[in-house]
């Protein structure tokens, strides 16, 4: 039997994780926490600031967690406002997590790491698994340096974390929580509200990005693997899909013909162009079996679709 603690249920991956997990172990198998109350916490759930360790080893000893989904973070934009804060945050957290997984009995951790962990000296198309890493945020600069961390604690301490480097995720369910890919998201609020949008990012900006139920599938099924198929130990590169502003906005006038786009860019476009445009994934698929479901015009629908009623 199973017992799961999520960090960060409440933000955009983790409300979709919960589910996605309840759903597989039972409502009660699955313990979500947050730094503060959740609207609709559909099972048990706790307040939880990750970066707070003797509250964490509070929980682990009244739930005996096998397993932790660590998905708390101050994400690429939001953390260039605060860099001080945002190292502090994403780094004290993991480090808590690690030591958890090294002293109790916590079988299996996620962490989230980020396409974010390249930079400008990274080839830009098909980015290999293994390659330049210069991060210029400092979102970046923890998920790399988290990366290593995980790996650490994996060969010294045999903690069996594991991690993908997610690109853009697209979801609505849940708002995404300051990224610099959150401009594919917004598109479609504004697009269906207002039939316009105003785009932070120029129009021939490459970024790689996932439709949200291929990011839960992958999530899992790589927590699901026997734990010698897991042969990266930092982070694994994740694929699925790569568009433009302009491209987004050709499919969604697909659905709402007068749709309008126009670009200003701002201090997120700097952050875009020291991004990969695409990756290559091949590691990931030849060690665990990733493979996508969701191309541009899949996620198109399912986020039309999904969004139109939650904004009447
Ligand atoms: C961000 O834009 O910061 C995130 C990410 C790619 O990790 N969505």
């Amino acid at each position: 039997m199973e017992k799961i603690l999520i960090i960060g249920a409440g933000g955009q991956l983790g409300t979709e994780l919960t589910a996605a997990l309840r759903e597989k172990h039972g409502k009660d198998a699955v313990v979500a926490t947050d730094i503060r109350e959740i609207q609709s916490a559909d099972g048990p759930f706790e307040i939880l600031d990750a970066m707070d360790a003797d509250r964490l080893a509070e929980l682990q000893s009244s739930y005996q967690f096998t397993q932790i989904y660590h998905l708390a973070a101050i994400l690429s934009a939001k953390g260039e406002n605060n860099p001080q804060w945002a190292w502090k945050l994403n780094m004290e957290s993991l480090m808590n997590i690690l030591e958890l997984g090294k002293n109790s009995g916590v079988k299996r951790i996620f962490w989230p790491s980020s396409i974010a962990v390249f930079g400008p000296g990274t080839p830009r198309q098909q980015t290999p698994q293994h390659t330049i890493m210069d991060p210029t945020t400092v979102y970046g600069i923890s998920k790399l340096a988290g990366e290593r961390w995980c790996e650490y604690y994996f060969n010294k301490y045999n903690v069996d974390v594991r991690s993908i480097r997610y690109p853009g995720l697209i979801s609505y369910k849940a708002d995404p929580g300051g990224g610099t890919t959150d401009y594919a998201i917004d598109i479609f609020k504004q697009g269906l509200l207002h039939g316009s949008y105003t785009s932070f990012l120029s129009e021939n900006t490459y970024l790689p990005m996932m439709y949200i139920d291929d990011a839960v599938r992958g999530t899992i099924e790589l927590m699901d693997s026997a734990p010698d198929k897991i042969k990266t130990r930092s982070s694994y590169n994740l694929g699925a899909m790569s568009f433009s502003p302009s491209e987004l906005a050709a499919e969604i006038k697909k659905y709402l013909p007068g749709f309008s786009i126009n670009y200003e860019p701002d201090f997120r476009q700097a952050i875009a162009d020291s991004w990969p445009d695409s990756i290559n994934d091949d590691a990931a698929r030849n060690e665990w079996g990733w493979k996508p479901q969701y191309d541009l015009s899949k996620l198109t629908t399912a986020m039309i679709d999904g969004m139109k009623p939650l904004l009447k």
